[in-house]
């Protein structure tokens, strides 16, 4: 009888906590409110954040930046607390005291070493204020302050007590920015998150209220500047009807601290007829930019600049006359420099004629050039010397030009990664970036990131993976991608898991249950990407065009250096592209630390060993396996990685709201899918040319070679 009792007893507990968990489940969300999700909190929770919100104490007449400060944190306690918060001018205990010396002149008195802030940085401290215990977020300018209203925000979203605040930062790099690659017809080159976020058609009359959350999310995370259209430029951008449209869009971000950029088309003046060349020592062309830097100026006063593709892929450019990347990027500054513009004039350049590594023609073309840029350009260099790859060593340029600045550009849009289908976290990439050693600089061992900050402009430039889709990025977990670009171009020493951790605490939950296994996913989901698509420093064997899917036997294409086969050369006797001495010598293009520690297959790093050398099938690993099984391995290690992604996701079903719950599994079922695909094609033509066996135990590829190769995706999205 009583065993009976106790079952019954023990029944009715597992039903009432089934029952309590399934009423726990959140509410649908639809991820429009990225992180700035502001929810309902209860209990302690809600009690701590009331004892250190009770009032919102700001005086005199705010600015519209300050009072994008003020509004975002009524908003915010609003929805967490229930209610907003009183303003006042008056410190009380618990409150919130938001000032700059400006605001408040008393601020200059109380030595707290504003001047290390800069323009732009922030402090956050716990401290007395005519008497009251107080939160001060202090700044010199109202960009710091609405900083550190968003810092205060994350703090208190991550979870961290708010009764001892001390925290002071100020940002590493000048320019924060995101490039979006958008048409004017609203298709997006290499974006996967719908139509262009811009409504070009629309406006100047129309502004969606979708760009002022746009300009939140940014200044949430340090973003201070946006290139509104593709590096691919139409001419007409810069006619009369386009610049106001630009303008209405420099009106939405301004409060913000948002300054818009235009990517300009070198030809312009000679596509809309108002010049004979483009030639940018033809003084009437150079006259003609003047007349439209002035013309932009007009209408937006505090225009940040051009960026430039030119000579490459078939761009204009100045060498169409024989003229130098200096000679074009200075004819175009010396139009902005009056206004105080910048010329971002892009290393992305290779060209067909040239026999040339393509991985060798960025510095070939512009070491020589270091020193020749006027002092309002920066010359915009992509993480690695080929094209935003799953993996790639650092690019030979960083460092190399001592006498010209350098801004770096990753890719937040995933072209190379899965597109929006595959989780794959890139504040791990940029972190490893950022952390690289270029063997240059004071110390003679700068990191990537001290070689960035320690430019005359400073900066770097994310491509963006923001549309209009209504979740932004087209998945939840690109999300963190864009997240973890500003806070990295904000502070690149920062860590890919600190930054992860705070991403999952504030776009799901701080609890620890949650965020540990969302931690987990995203710093394995990189690594795991590499390993089913690229391992071991083989890179570019994606699809033609549309860069989908695995393509590694693509031949037949007009320039060499868009076949996969150029990039891993593999044949009957071994794979991987020489850039040593024997082969393309990019290697010397580093520093001679790095050269040397490339030079030698032993040396250099496993994960980019096929990068730098073309190495027997039967070489042997330090892990004592031949190449040939090592590198099927790690196609296999790729595909499980996946897997343990989506195990750990499943996990999760219970404590995240159906709707994005359901999203990330669909998309997960996908990845794991395309990942097998990746790991099947690769290793079926990969073993054709090896003609090897698989290792003991490996699965072979359930097709033939044939049945890879005869896929075709003619709509596969992205191509602008
Ligand atoms: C490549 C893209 C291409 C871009 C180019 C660039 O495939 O669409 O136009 O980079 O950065 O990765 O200019």
């Amino acid at each position: 009888m009583k065993a009976m009792y106790r079952w019954l007893w023990a029944a009715l507990l597992a039903m009432a906590l089934v029952a309590t968990q399934a009423n726990a489940r959140a509410a649908d969300e639809d991820g429009y409110d990225l992180w700035l999700r502001y929810r309902p909190l209860t209990g302690a929770a809600q009690a701590a954040l009331r004892a250190h919100a009770s009032a919102l104490v700001y005086s005199g007449q705010p600015s519209p930046t300050a009072a994008a400060a003020l509004a975002e944190l009524r908003r915010a306690l609003a929805g967490m607390l229930g209610q907003a918060p009183a303003t006042g001018a008056v410190a009380q205990d618990g409150a919130l005291v938001l000032a700059t010396p400006a605001s408040m002149p008393a601020l200059s008195g109380m030595d707290l070493k504003l001047d290390a802030l800069g323009a732009e940085g922030y402090l956050l401290r716990s401290m007395r204020l005519q008497g009251r215990r107080v939160t001060l977020i202090a700044a010199n300018t109202d960009i710091g302050l609405l900083y550190g209203a968003f810092a205060w925000l994350r703090a208190q979203d991550s979870g961290a007590p708010l009764a001892n605040l001390d925290q002071r930062s100020a940002p590493a790099l000048q320019l924060r920015l995101l490039n979006h690659w958008d048409n004017l017809d609203r298709s997006v080159e290499r974006g996967y998150a719908g139509q262009s976020i811009w409504n070009w058609w629309e406006l100047p009359g129309i502004r969606a209220r979708r760009y002022t959350d746009y300009a939140r999310a940014n200044a949430s995370i340090g973003i201070n500047g946006t290139v509104l259209n593709n590096v691919n430029a139409a001419p007409e951008m810069l006619s009369p009807a386009y610049i106001a449209k630009s303008a209405a869009l420099a009106a939405a971000l301004r409060p913000y601290g948002i300054k818009v950029y235009l990517s300009v088309r070198f030809s312009t003046p000679l596509e809309l007829g108002a010049t004979k060349s483009a030639d940018p020592l033809d003084p009437a062309v150079a006259a003609w930019w003047r007349a439209k830097a002035d013309e932009i100026y007009r209408a937006i006063p505090d225009f940040g600049g051009f960026l430039v593709k030119a000579n490459s892929e078939g761009q204009p450019g100045p060498q169409d006359y024989h003229r130098s990347h200096a000679d074009g990027a200075n004819m175009l500054a010396a139009a902005l420099a009056p206004h105080g513009g910048v010329v971002m004039w892009r290393a992305f350049v290779y060209a067909d004629d040239k026999p040339t590594d393509r991985a060798k023609q960025a510095y070939d073309q512009f070491k020589p050039e270091d020193g020749h840029f006027a002092s309002n350009v920066v010359v915009q260099v992509k993480n690695g010397p080929i094209d935003f790859q799953p993996r790639e060593p650092v690019h030979p340029l960083f460092g190399a030009m001592p006498r010209t600045s350098l801004m770096m550009e990753v890719q937040i849009t995933k072209e190379y990664l899965g597109f929006a289908t595959h989780i794959a976290y890139l504040g791990s990439l940029y972190e490893e970036v950022l952390r690289s050693d270029t063997h240059t600089g004071p110390n003679a061992n700068d990191s990537v990131a001290q070689v960035l900050a320690g430019q005359r402009i400073s900066g770097m430039a994310g491509v963006s993976n923001i549309g209009s889709a209504r979740n932004w990025s087209g998945s939840h977990f690109d999300q963190a991608n864009w997240y973890a670009y500003g806070r990295l171009a904000w502070d690149p020493q920062a860590s890919a898991r600190a930054i992860a951790q705070e991403w999952a605490a504030q776009t799901f939950s701080p609890d620890a249950r949650v965020a540990g296994p969302i931690v987990d996913m995203l710093m394995m989901s990189r690594e795991a990407v590499v390993d089913y698509m690229t391992p071991l420093g083989l890179h570019h064997l994606m699809g033609t065009g549309h860069h989908y899917g695995p393509a590694p036997w693509v031949a037949d294409l007009k320039r060499p250096e868009w076949n996969p086969v150029y990039y891993h050369r593999a044949d009957h006797d071994g794979i991987g592209f020489d850039r040593g001495a024997s082969g393309s010598d990019a290697i010397a293009q580093y520093a001679p630390e790095l050269a040397r520690q490339y030079a030698d297959p032993r040396t250099t790093p496993e994960k980019y060993l096929l990068w730098f050398h073309h190495l027997p099938w039967t070489y042997r690993m330090p892990s004592g396996r031949t190449l040939w099984d090592e590198l099927v391995l790690r196609y296999d290690s790729g595909v499980a990685q996946t897997r343990a992604m989506q195990a750990r996701w499943s996990a999760l079903k219970p404590l995240i709201d159906a709707e994005r719950y359901d999203d990330v599994a669909a998309r997960l079922a996908v990845q794991v899918e395309e990942a097998q695909w990746w790991r099947d094609a690769s290793i079926a033509y990969f073993q054709s040319k090896s003609q090897l066996p698989l290792p003991p135990g490996v699965k072979p590829p359930p097709l033939p070679l044939d049945a890879y190769k005869a896929r075709s995706f003619p709509f596969a999205p992205g191509r602008g």
